[in-house]
């Protein structure tokens, strides 16, 4: 039997944080057994908001690395930059053309992303849905593993493909977002009212990077907010605890109650330090492979060669299908 074909995206701003792995990444890795696997580092979406060209592009390929590093294996899965396989944009002008404007200025990710930045409000932005739809439709994909910050988008991409199949036939696969229970919203340890972000790396103790070394981490965890009720919980009500047990639950893979139980004696002092070893003993693999892998560009570059020629192959044929059905020659 043909296996379900899953697809994801990251974009390569930043570093690669927490947020990402235990939300997304650890996911892709863990069930690409069970799935048909395209991953993509989306450097096109990274454009939606200003950025330095030359660091883009280095970058993007310390993220695919990273990627390698985090557990995907390139004989179970198809790894490539976004940007090679111009059939993405293509297609994102054509879904551009179904999708009703009341809709994209409903995303929240724009109105946030638009507040941060709000000198650089650009159309590509407003846009970034159905260029994230295009991705996921090229390659007529069942399942999106995404963080919960993503739902809406994949909503999105529901409607576009079902709007599409009506009113040109049948071509899209709608596809459904798989979100983790455990991890599917890491907060900024500093304002764990905040989700950690990329784009938050100005404060120094937001977000713990994968590259962090195991001195940056605990100090992070120290530093990272708490309350003054000294009840080690899974209370949603009390963030900054409520997130920490989370990154705990995320690597050591016990359930709540254990985990409180496992605490129901100790303090604030004794939790961060269990939650900064589980953190550096999770990454540490991670951190070996990943100043091995990027040492190796030959190899990363074979890879992302292979990987883009297996997703050409697919992104050419869909694309034609979605071209020809709406009468474009
Ligand atoms: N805090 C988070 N918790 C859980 N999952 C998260 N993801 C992002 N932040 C969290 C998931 O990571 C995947 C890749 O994200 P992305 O880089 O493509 O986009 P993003 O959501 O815009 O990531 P950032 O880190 O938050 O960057 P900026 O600062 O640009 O907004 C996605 O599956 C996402 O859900």
């Amino acid at each position: 039997m043909e296996k379900a074909r899953v697809f994801s995206g990251i974009q390569p701003t930043g570093n690669i944080h927490l947020g990402n792995y235990l939300g997304a990444v650890k996911n892709w890795v863990e069930s690409q057994d069970s799935y048909e696997n395209i991953f993509c580092v989306v450097n096109s979406h990274a454009i939606t908001l200003p950025q330095n060209p030359k660091i883009l592009k280095e970058k993007t390929y310390d993220l695919c690395a990273m990627l390698l590093a985090c557990g995907i294996d390139p004989k179970k899965s198809t790894l490539f930059i976004q940007s090679q396989i111009q059939e993405h944009t293509s297609l994102a002008w054509l879904l551009t053309c179904i999708t009703p404007m009341g809709d994209l200025s409903r995303m929240t990710q724009f109105k946030d992303k638009s507040q941060k930045n709000p000198k650089s409000i650009f159309a590509g932005l407003f846009n970034y849905p159905n260029l994230m739809s295009a991705d996921i439709l090229l390659y007529k994909s069942h399942f999106v593993p995404v963080g919960e910050d993503q739902k809406q988008h994949i909503e999105l991409a529901r409607d576009t493909a079902i709007r599409f199949n009506r009113d040109f036939g049948e071509t899209f696969v709608v596809p459904e977002p798989l979100i983790m229970k455990e991890g599917a919203r890491i907060m900024g340890l500093d304002d764990p009212t905040k989700k950690m972000s990329k784009s938050s790396s100005d404060k120094p103790n937001h977000a713990i990077s994968l590259i962090d070394t195991p001195d940056e981490i605990v100090k992070k965890i120290k530093k990272a907010t708490t309350d003054s009720e000294g009840v080690i919980a899974f209370d949603k009500e009390r963030a900054g605890v409520f997130n920490l047990l989370t990154i705990y639950q995320c690597f050591c893979k016990q359930d709540e109650v254990s985990i409180e139980a496992e605490f129901s004696t100790q303090g604030y002092g004794v939790l961060k330090e269990r939650v900064a070893e589980a953190i550096i003993e999770g990454l540490r693999p991670i951190r070996e492979a990943y100043s091995k892998l990027i040492l190796e560009q030959d190899y990363l570059h074979k890879i992302l060669d292979k990987g883009a020629q297996s997703a050409q192959k697919i992104a050419t044929t869909t694309y034609a299908e979605a071209k020809a059905k709406m009468g474009l020659i």
